[in-house]
Formats: structure tokens, sequence, C-alpha cells
């Protein structure tokens, strides 16, 4: 018999500067009830799900962006209702967040994800490994993605975790263009990878219409559940957050390479498949049998070099 578990994506619409972690929390409830509503028992929300979309703006002072950005407990008095409602309504869930810990006494920030299971407590943790953008201000700039300003590369590595009877991977936005990233997790056994996104419609480093950068967000999806024989369920936060706009295209995608269900918004909205976790079996044994197929041996150089090098063979 063939295991089912019904997911979901529940899609965040724009939160602005003047926006509340409790009026923030107040939506993610909301959104978690009408998927419960729905059927699901695990959802995933966005990237960075309490606040705006904050490295987009400079801020100098870190005391600031401390208080006003960054949470110091997960779950805290403010986001402490998500957690609350979960565990009533007996589901798990994904959630995004901007991590400040104190780790070997010294300050460090993250951007994170949890995994967490329908009894409220906390299954694992991802904090980003690919950090885009840049660190110095560029106040020229229409608006900046202060990503490697504000937060450390990720230091969990990527892992996965026995979630509600599947094996369950994280990871955020960016990692969604490396396929590095998946295939380490499916190399563990990844059967659903969860991932939230905040993905500006305009390219801050060159020219691109906004549908191309929609077109890639599709493509790299369907190839990466494909190619790494996974359920893979990206969710936005999107639209027009204090006049900066994102894209939505929230998604479910089958392992198949299928998109089984896709917001169609830049709202709050919920999306919700049934999916088997066992549809993947026969890929798994066949086209994508790893033991069988790969040849790390001639994969060296995807570890031994990061940038690409000019290195032409001599030999014909
Ligand atoms: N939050 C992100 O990581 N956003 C990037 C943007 C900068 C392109 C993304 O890959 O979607």
């Amino acid at each position: 018999m063939s295991r089912h578990l019904k997911v979901a994506s529940a899609q965040l619409g724009p939160l602005h500067l003047a926006d509340t972690r409790t009026s923030a929390t107040a939506r993610l409830v909301k959104l978690l009830r009408e998927a419960h509503a729905m059927g699901a028992r695990f959802v995933v929300f966005p990237e960075l799900a309490f606040t705006t979309f904050f490295p987009r703006y400079w801020y100098a002072d870190d005391t600031e962006v401390d208080q006003r950005f960054f949470e110091f407990t997960m779950p805290s008095a403010e986001t402490q209702p998500l957690f609350d409602e979960a565990r009533k309504l007996g589901m798990g869930f994904y959630i995004g967040y901007a991590e400040r810990v104190v780790e070997q006494g010294r300050v460090r920030r993250f951007n994170t994800a949890i995994l967490v299971r329908p009894d409220g407590t906390i299954a694992g943790r991802y904090r980003k490994i690919h950090l885009p953008g840049h660190s110095e201000h560029r106040p020229q700039a229409p608006f900046q993605h202060l990503e490697k300003k504000y937060f450390e590369v990720g230091n969990l590595g990527f892992r996965v975790w026995r979630y509600m009877d599947t094996i369950t991977g994280m990871l955020i936005c960016n990692d969604r263009r490396w396929p590095e990233a998946y295939r380490v997790l499916a190399l563990q056994g990844a059967e659903i990878v969860a991932l939230g996104f905040n993905t500006p419609s305009e390219n801050l480093a060159f020219p691109e219409p906004p549908a191309l950068r929609v077109h890639h967000h599709l493509i790299t999806a369907q190839a990466m559940a494909y190619q790494n024989a996974t359920w893979l369920i990206e969710t936005a936060k999107c639209g027009f957050e204090d006049g900066y706009r994102m894209f939505g295209h929230s998604l479910i995608v089958a392992p198949t390479g299928e998109i089984a269900a896709k917001s169609v918004s830049e709202e709050d909205e919920v999306i919700c498949f049934n999916a088997d976790i066992d549809l993947a079996a026969d890929l798994k044994r066949n086209t994508f049998n790893f033991a069988a197929h790969r040849r790390p041996e001639h994969y060296r150089l995807i570890v031994e070099r990061t940038g690409a090098e000019v290195t032409p063979s001599d030999e014909p």
C-alpha cells in the first residue's frame, strides 16, 4: 500500500515594514486553518515569513535590525500562536525566519527554516547556504539585496529528517537554482523537499523580463523534482511589499516533474495536493537508481573547484 501525505503550500502576500510579527502570525494561522480545511497535514510557509523581505533595505545599526527583523527564540510570544494552532490541528509545517543566536560566545545571524512536527516540537533546522546578493551599500540601486551583509552562510549542511512517515529535507530560496543542493538531499533519501522563497520580479544585476524570471523558477523546480525523484513544495512570499514586487507561482511538483498544483495570485493563497510519496519508487529503482548509475569518480571537479576555469583538454 502506497503512502500518501496531503501537503499544502501556504503562500503569503506582501508584508510591509509597518506590519508586526503579531499580524503576520495571525495571517499564517488563518492560512494554516485553510490548509487544514482542505485536508492538508503538512504545510510549507515562505522564507522569512514573519517580516518584510528586509535584505532590500540598508541599515547601518545591527541592534535596530535585530529588533525589527530577527528572532531571538523560536517560537517567541508573538509567533507562539502558530505553533499552538498547528498542534491543536495536528499539522506539521516548514517556516522560514531570520535567526539570531549566540554560539561559542559569538552572535550569529542566519536565514533559517525549521520543520515542526504535529506535536509542536522542532524536528529539523536548516540555515541557508546559498546567499545571493551583496554586502556593500548600493544607495543608487532601485533596491538592494543584502543577504551577504545580514546573514552568515549556513553551518548545518544539507540534511533530511524522518518526518510524518516520509524522509523530508529543507532548502531556502536561492538554493533552488543549485542542482548540488538537491542532489545532496536526494543522496540521503529525500522524498519531499520543502522550500520557501522571496524572489523580486525585477533582476537587480541585469535587465530581464519578469516572465523569464518565472520561467527559470518553473523549469528549475520541475527539473530538480524529476532528476532527484522527489516531491517538491515551493512557497512564495510575494506581491508589492512597500512598492517592491516579488512573484508568486508557489508550486507542488511531483517526482515525475509535473506541476501538481500552482498558485494563481500574488496574495495569501493555499494550494494543496494529496502526494503519493511512493510515486517515485519506479524512478528510483530504474532511471535514477543512483547506486547503479552514478559515476562520482568523474564528478570530482564539483567539489574540488568552486568557480569555472577554462581548462581545455590537450588530448583529442
Ligand atoms: N531570497 C532569495 O534568495 N532570492 C533570490 C533572488 C535574489 C534572485 C532568488 O534566487 O530567488
